[in-house]
């Protein structure tokens, strides 16, 4: 992540004003748009939505019309898989539309394809499934905007990220007790606005690597219907921000009361109660603590999978890139 934020610090970048930012990608890169396209409206001031590659090339009526401007950020850790590609293929033919590629790999058609590129070259992923992927390239899409705007307290708050990401990898231990207990059959995760698209992404880990059954909501939507699953087997993980503390603490008691277990996640202040309570990154903003979630949940996830029998590098049905 110190390399990232070195690559970032030093690339420049073109300043746009268009009518509207599209951030796509597939699977776990599409749950990264949805954060990063929340993190940049908010930053900005600016429209920005997150949607799957494959849609805009698919329903291009609902997303463009002809006398508005766009620019659209297309997320791949591959840079090769076939509905990112086909998207920007088809953007690049539009004359109101600019294009931007984050991904890992400079040799790869998407950057080759793309007007402006963000290339973690240092992100050398092995495994099937993204983990340090998807937190640098959101970190670096942290970084970009707040670059873009010279955010300066912003940045100032992001600099300190990878010295907390390492501070988090030594509380790894607090999630094995989640992961351990195999009466535990059914997980869901709750995040709200930026956190939404890492509540999706922290499902996808763990159904991929796991194959446990779980979902994910925004986290007062959960009252809405979803929580009558809730049993002595089910485990809530919520994310909390600063604002909703109050109202998380309430859906906490309301899910034990009903029977399940609740890990909590958030910038707690001492009295906040759960079944396990993980207090992270009091010092720092809610938009821009977003990456410190991901680390200790990707950690839920493996120690899942390894306690299930199951290699978490290689899910069932799955390959490193999807071609159609
Ligand atoms: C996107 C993706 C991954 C998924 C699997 C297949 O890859 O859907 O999210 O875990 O590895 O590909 P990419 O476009 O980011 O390379």
């Amino acid at each position: 992540m110190k390399d990232t934020y070195e690559i970032i610090n030093k690339q420049k970048f073109k300043k746009e004003s268009v009518d509207m930012h599209y951030f796509i990608g597939c699977g776990t890169s599409f749950y990264l748009a949805i954060s990063a396209a929340k993190y940049f409206q908010s930053v900005t001031g600016q429209f920005a939505s997150a949607v799957p590659a494959s849609e805009i090339f698919l329903n291009p009526d609902v997303y463009f019309t002809e006398n508005k401007t766009y620019k659209v950020v297309v997320i791949s850790r591959s840079g090769t898989t076939s509905e990112a590609v086909a998207a920007l293929k088809f953007i690049n033919k539009k004359t109101n539309t600019s294009s931007f590629a984050v991904t890992c790999f400079e040799e790869s058609p998407l950057a080759e394809l793309a007007d402006e590129v963000i290339a973690l070259e240092h992100i050398n992923e092995k495994s099937v499934v993204m983990t340090q992927s998807f937190t640098n390239m959101l970190y670096a899409l942290q970084l970009y905007t707040t670059k873009l705007m010279d955010a300066k307290e912003d940045w100032t708050e992001l600099k300190e990220i990878p010295r907390l990401v390492g501070d988090l990898l030594l509380m790894q231990d607090s999630v094995k007790r989640f992961a351990a207990e195999l009466t535990y059959r059914r997980f869901i995760y709750l995040g709200a606005s930026y956190y939404n698209g890492l509540a999706k992404e922290v499902t996808l880990k763990l159904k991929e690597m796991t194959q446990t059954e779980c979902e994910s909501y925004s986290n007062l939507e959960f009252r809405h219907g979803p929580i009558s699953i809730v049993d002595d087997r089910t485990v809530v993980v919520v994310m909390s921000q600063k604002q909703t503390e109050d109202l998380d603490q309430d859906l906490v008691k309301d899910i034990q009361r009903l029977g399940g277990k609740v890990l909590a996640l958030g910038p707690y202040s001492e009295t906040f109660e759960a079944d396990y309570t993980l207090t992270i990154g009091q010092e720092i903003s809610d938009r821009n603590r977003l990456v410190l979630y991901v680390p200790l949940l990707q950690y839920l996830a493996y120690y899942r999978a390894l306690r299930l029998g199951y290699d978490p590098d290689k899910p069932k049905n799955l390959s490193q890139v999807v071609e159609l």
